[in-house]
Order: C-alpha cells, then sequence, then structure tokens
C-alpha cells in the first residue's frame, strides 16, 4: 500500500483522480465516465445542454417546506421486519451510511416507540413537577419557551444499539448495526432551572419522568444528572421537535442511554428512591453470564464505525485514492482521537478529526488513503478524553458473555472485497 500522505494533497488527489477515469476518448456512451459512475443519459452531459438547463425551473414557495432530491429518495429509515412484532413497538434505523458531517437530518433521526407516535397538541400540553419540591408547578409550552434556554448537541444511542451483534456478524449495513443512534442540536431549558423554580427539597434524591404516549413510558434519574446537564428541549436543529421525537417536548440526559430520554414528557416526580419498573428491571438491564445483572449502566461508553465504505457503500471497483468516513462518540464527553485499521487491527493510523468536536456529540472523522485493490478489513477504534479506548468485540465477551443485547460498544470490521463489496465480518 503507498504512503496516503503524498495523496492527500491536491496534486495527488487530481492525479489519481484522472487515472480513476477521467480519461476522454472519442465516441461511446460510456467513454469518460469515471469508474463505478452509472453512464446516465448522453443527452444530459457535455457537450449536450441538459433539461435544467433549457428550461426554467418551479418558483419559490412550490415548495412550502422542503425536501431532498427526488434522487435521493432511498435515503431513508428503514426497519428490520423481523426484529419486533408490531410497528408501534418498534424501531427505525438512522441512514447513517448516506450521511456526513456531525449533525443528523431531523427526518432522518432513528425512531423507537413503545406505543407509537403520540400526537399533542401544544395547545393542551403541559409539564406536572411535583412530589418532594416546595411548590408544584403545571408548565404550558410556552411557560417552558419563556425561559433562559440554551443550545447543545448531543448523541442519542438505544442501549440496544449494535445488540443484534452479540453473537456474532448479523446485519450488512452500518445502518442497521449501528442506526440506533442520531445527534442533533437541541434547544431547552435546563431541567435545573425548572427545579429551582419549584423548590427541591433535601431528602430529594431521584426524579420519575414519563411519557404522554400510551406506553406512559417512565423511568427514574438520579437528582445529581439533573442537576447536571439534563434539557427540557423543544427544538431539533433550529426547528420544533418532530412528533416522532417527542414533540413538543422531550427529555434530554446528555451521554446516558436513549431509553432515559422521554419524549412527549408530561410528568416529573421528585422521590427519595428510584421507582421500579418493568423498563428499567427487565428490558433495560444487561444479563451477565453468571446470570447477574448489571444495573445502573446508564452511560453510553465511547464508540465508533466506519459509515463508509460500509456494506450499503461499497466502493465499486473504485481503487486509487479512497476517502474513508465515519461517527465516533463517548457518553462521558468529547472524543480525543479516532484510529483506523485497514489489516483487521493489526495496524493502526490516526485519522482526522473535522467539524466541531463536541462534548457527548456525534464526531465525524476521514481517512484518506490509496487503495491498491487488495482486500481490506476495516476498523475504527475511538479514544475519549477520559482516556477510555473502544476495545474489541471479543474483549467486550470475555467481560460480559453474550448473554445481553445491551451496550455493545465492540469494534466493528467491514471487509472489503477485490471488486469493492463490503460485508459485515468479525475478526478473531
Ligand atoms: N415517552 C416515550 N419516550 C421514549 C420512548 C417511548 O417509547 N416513549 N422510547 C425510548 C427509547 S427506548 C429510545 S431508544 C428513545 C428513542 O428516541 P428517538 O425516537 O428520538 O430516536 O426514546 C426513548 N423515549
Ligand atoms: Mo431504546
Amino acid at each position: 500500500m503507498k504512503d496516503p500522505k503524498g495523496l492527500t494533497s491536491r496534486r495527488g488527489f487530481l492525479r489519481s483522480g484522472l487515472a480513476a477515469g477521467g480519461v476522454i476518448a472519442a465516441g461511446g456512451a460510456s467513454a469518460g465516465t469515471p469508474q463505478g459512475t452509472p453512464p446516465g443519459n448522453p443527452a444530459n452531459q457535455p457537450p449536450n445542454v441538459p433539461d435544467w438547463t433549457r428550461n426554467l425551473g418551479e418558483g419559490v414557495a412550490v415548495r412550502g417546506y422542503g425536501k431532498p432530491s427526488e434522487f435521493e429518495k432511498g435515503i431513508i429509515r428503514r426497519d428490520v421486519e423481523w426484529l419486533t412484532a408490531s410497528r408501534e413497538s418498534s424501531v427505525s434505523f438512522t441512514p447513517l451510511h448516506a450521511l456526513d458531517g456531525p449533525i443528523t437530518p431531523n427526518g432522518l433521526c432513528f425512531e423507537r416507540h413503545h406505543s407509537g407516535i403520540a400526537e399533542v397538541d401544544p395547545a393542551d400540553y403541559r409539564l406536572i413537577l411535583h412530589g418532594l419540591v416546595d411548590k408544584p408547578l403545571i408548565f404550558t409550552l410556552d411557560d417552558i419557551r419563556r425561559m433562559p434556554r440554551v443550545n447543545r448537541a448531543y448523541f442519542c444511542e438505544c442501549a440496544a444499539n449494535s445488540g443484534m451483534e452479540w453473537r456474532g456478524a448479523q446485519l450488512n449495513g452500518c445502518q442497521y448495526t449501528h442506526g440506533m443512534v442520531h445527534s442533533v442540536m437541541y434547544t431547552g431549558v435546563p431541567l435545573k432551572t425548572l427545579l429551582n423554580e419549584a423548590g427541591v427539597r433535601s431528602n430529594a434524591k431521584w426524579l420519575l419522568l414519563e411519557g404522554g404516549d400510551s406506553a406512559a413510558m417512565t423511568r427514574s434519574l438520579p437528582l445529581a444528572k439533573a442537576l447536571d446537564d439534563v434539557l427540557i428541549a423543544y427544538r431539533m436543529n433550529g426547528e420544533m421537535l418532530y412528533p416522532e421525537n417527542g414533540y413538543p417536548v422531550r427529555a434530554v440526559i446528555p451521554g446516558w442511554e436513549a431509553n432515559m430520554w422521554v419524549k412527549w414528557l408530561r410528568r416529573i416526580e421528585l422521590g427519595d428512591e428510584p421507582w421500579h419498573h418493568r423498563e428499567e428491571t427487565s428490558k433495560y438491564t444487561d444479563l451477565l453470564e453468571n446470570g447477574k445483572a448489571r444495573r445502573f449502566t446508564y452511560v453510553m461508553d465511547a464508540k465508533s464505525v466506519i459509515t463508509n465504505p460500509s456494506p450499503q457503500m461499497p466502493l465499486n471497483h473504485r481503487s486509487g485514492f479512497t476517502v474513508l468516513s465515519g461517527l465516533a462518540w463517548s457518553g462521558r464527553g468529547k472524543i480525543a482521537r479516532v484510529d483506523v485499521s485497514l489489516d483487521g487491527g493489526r495496524n493502526w493510523r490516526t485519522a482526522r478529526l473535522d467539524g466541531p468536536v463536541w462534548d457527548k456529540a456525534l464526531t465525524r472523522f476521514y481517512f484518506e488513503f490509496d487503495w491498491d485493490g487488495r482486500e481490506l478489513l476495516l476498523q475504527s477504534r475511538a479514544m475519549d478524553e477520559t482516556g477510555y479506548v473502544q476495545p474489541t468485540k471479543n474483549e467486550l465477551r470475555k467481560v460480559r458473555g453474550v448473554n445481553s443485547i445491551y451496550h455493545n460498544n465492540g469494534i466493528q470490521t467491514w471487509h472489503v472485497h477485490k471488486n469493492g463489496e463490503v460485508e459485515n465480518v468479525e475478526v478473531s
């Protein structure tokens, strides 16, 4: 493999770009088409003038709310039919393979509901705050929107993300293996502000968060976290929350498993001990090999995945200059470094973090290299600012066994075949 250094320079890029297929040959529909690019319609390609240049386009405001190009219509949330019994209690996955940068677009954020989407009328929305407080309060949406607000980007990851992969490589695409995560810029009020207004009693230690959907999802939250960085959020990426993600108000619990991020939040009760309920004790507890359970595993450990190339983003005979891209995140803070291996973890190179590196948010990384067309075993390994290093799947299994489906943050391997196809595999 050639030293990738020279190829990352502008000159190197152009040189290898041309070598990859920019050669102009006379005649023939596919002449000059870069390798791996479909031939398309020659009538729309140079030297011809395409339709969109010859004709006037649609005017403004015809599309009152914009959406992606017609040609991008395959980039959508998808579900796995056999995974759950009903759509109302199911999950759809973020198309991570088709996105770039650190932010997830609102319409593509994975969804996980226990009883479908609650369609809440904001005029009737109320948030009740009671229990061990001096002054129980009821907030309208307007009350919440009039309080001092902050903007913070955070990742939200279901504890079951990558859960199908505990026993071995299973799903072919990072949308399915890692797509139960999204990262958006929230606008909201620190929960602390609401608590201060109500006055927290000295014996209060836990909060109960309850959702307004028909599951009435409830979770217990330690008071210390509530006073630290929890947000009562009503906007994502500038827009009001989408109904799927909790409109008009959801809890944002930075770095902690998504299950606690109660959507359609309608009630907060303060108590002196945690509430025990079905969700917490059965579904979201990690079962260990010896039958014992790991409890209160709230924090999502550092994790990363290469989003391109990946099974849904093959290299299609595109040898030469290659941009590898991926995402890294940690529930304990900022991503400090990401390493990439092309040979299944034998040799590691440091990737380039690009764009904002926010605390407890998805961080984008790139690694540019010259692919000589040989088979690759691609891996990425995240390190966070606490010094924590993302483990291999086998290291995780040694400690946790394979009885749990939760908190699988092991290193992912993609096998790139000679023809550029990419497959989900494991290396020992
Ligand atoms: N009220 C309510 N909140 C909820 C849920 C739910 O079913 N009802 N699902 C939880 C789970 S398990 C996850 S993974 C996240 C998913 O958030 P998202 O739909 O915005 O991706 O919401 C959490 N909050
Ligand atoms: Mo979840």
